[in-house]
């Protein structure tokens, strides 16, 4: 019986704990960059509680952002997508946490500015969906693709913040 309750509760622990690593793709596109956003944009996902993993600072290759939106190569938006993408330096990141992806995608508001809640992201800080200054995976599959894509597996950190036990339950 006691034992039955430890394994319990240790298989409650591991599931929340599992969960708590979701992981996402995040990047601050080069009109985050060049508007000096980026700041502004990390802390929303610090403050919100999310842990960083993963960052970096860099100018994407037309060949890298093709792969990155290869699913959107058909869009008659594609080539201005991608000249865009590749017009100054970006900040790709990888953030882990419970629901990460979906809450994620939350805090970056619609993909039009247009329709963007007030208090997203691209709702306060954007106006066109041409220029919505950050990108966020849209399922925990295409964030695993993203990752593998944008990071070596030895860039991405993990560690335990001293925080955690104020942030989730267990
Ligand atoms: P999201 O970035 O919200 O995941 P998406 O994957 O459908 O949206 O599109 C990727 C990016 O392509 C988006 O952030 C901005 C651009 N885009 C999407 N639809 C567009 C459109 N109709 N015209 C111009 N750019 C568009
Ligand atoms: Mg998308």
């Amino acid at each position: 019986m006691v034992i039955a309750t430890v394994l319990a509760i240790l298989s409650l622990f591991s599931k929340s704990m599992a969960a708590a690593r979701e992981r996402t793709f995040l990047m601050i596109k080069p009109d985050g960059v060049q508007r000096g956003l980026v700041g502004k944009i990390i802390k929303r996902f610090e403050q919100k509680g999310f842990k960083l993993v993963a960052m970096k600072f860099m100018w994407a290759s037309e060949d890298l952002l093709k792969k990155h939106y290869a699913d959107l190569s058909a869009r008659p938006f594609f080539p201005g997508l991608v000249k865009y993408m590749n017009s100054g330096p970006v900040v790709p990141m990888v953030w882990e946490g419970l629901n990460v992806v979906k809450t994620g995608r939350v805090m970056l508001g619609a993909t039009d500015p247009k329709d963007s809640a007030p208090g997203s992201i691209r709702g306060d800080l954007s106006i066109q969906v041409g220029r919505n200054i950050i990108h966020g995976s849209d399922s925990v599959e295409s964030a695993q693709k993203e990752i593998a894509l944008w990071f070596d597996s030895k860039e991405v950190v993990a560690w335990k913040p001293d925080t955690e036990a104020w942030v989730y339950e267990d």
